[in-house]
């Protein structure tokens, strides 16, 4: 476990812009339009399967031993997913979303493809301090890869990116000079950024405290057992929260937007 956040982070940054270069471009592109070079992260998520050795258990551990406190859970029953958000007490900290996939619920095939898997890990690897950003430990062909894709977007992203941050997300409440996430918006798609449109270019918005939108995933090479294949990495998350009637903003996340973000990194943009 690392001993320090900044860190944690540091690591994090680095392997997701290694495969998502829209990130340090859309940097660019919000630091020209603002001035800023310091960029605020409002939150970063993890995916995992639930499968004991590596559930959302064991990379909560990395994030509570920093001070990190569990926060909402959240059921997203059509995927398949469990996940729950943590805080730090000093909320200059990036949040952290993590879920994790309900393995049990998926045909005997998918299951017997992920416990092949997840088999293959060294239980002990989950404590390491770069765990969270160490990617795949097993080797996956690009048959098995298929299969998955077929009945979980999640779980073939899962099987060929393995463990890292798959979006960071700029807090558009800490940009000077843009006050609203539409007008992020405008300025990505005039660059040529596509947006993920499932359930609308913005999700959620004032009404529920939170408005989020998404890029759709990069695409960048992996290297499976019996081959190279380019397909969708990480996206980039814009995410502007509003005042609860306390006068303190909303630290929570959205079911109902989480659930549509998650297709950012479909393979195909999904129609709704
Ligand atoms: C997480 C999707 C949910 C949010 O901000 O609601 C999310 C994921 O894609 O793993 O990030
Ligand atoms: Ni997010």
């Amino acid at each position: 476990m690392h001993n320090s956040i900044d860190a944690l982070f540091a690591g994090l940054w680095a392997d997701y812009i290694k495969i998502t270069p829209s990130a340090d471009k859309i940097h660019q592109l919000l630091g020209n339009a603002t001035g800023q070079t310091d960029i605020v992260n409002d939150h970063i998520a993890l995916r995992t399967f639930n499968t004991e050795k590596v559930n959302l258990e064991k990379l909560a551990a990395h994030f509570l031993s920093l001070g990190y406190k569990q926060k909402g859970d959240y059921d997203f029953a059509s995927k398949k997913l469990t996940a729950m958000h943590f805080e730090h007490a000093d909320l200059t900290n990036p949040k952290v979303f993590i879920s994790e996939l309900r393995v049990e619920e998926l045909s005997d095939t998918a299951q017997a493809i992920i416990h092949k898997l997840v088999d293959q890990i060294d239980p002990m690897v989950t404590t390491h301090d770069d765990f969270l950003y160490s990617g795949t430990h097993w080797q996956v062909s690009q048959a098995d890869y298929k299969t998955l894709l077929a009945e979980s977007e999640y779980a073939a992203w899962m099987a060929a990116w393995g463990y890292r941050a798959n979006h960071f997300t700029v807090s558009v409440n800490h940009l000077n000079s843009i006050d609203e996430l539409s007008d992020v918006n405008s300025k990505l798609k005039d660059a040529g950024f596509r947006l993920n449109t499932s359930g609308g270019e913005i999700k959620g918005g004032e009404d529920v405290c939170l408005a989020q939108s998404s890029t759709m995933a990069d695409s960048a090479d992996v290297t499976f057992s019996d081959g190279v294949l380019s397909i969708p990495s990480c996206f980039y998350e814009f995410a502007q929260r509003y005042k609860l009637s306390n006068g303190e903003y909303y630290q929570g996340f959205v079911a109902a937007s989480a659930d549509k973000i998650f297709e950012s990194t479909n393979t195909n943009v999904s129609a709704s």
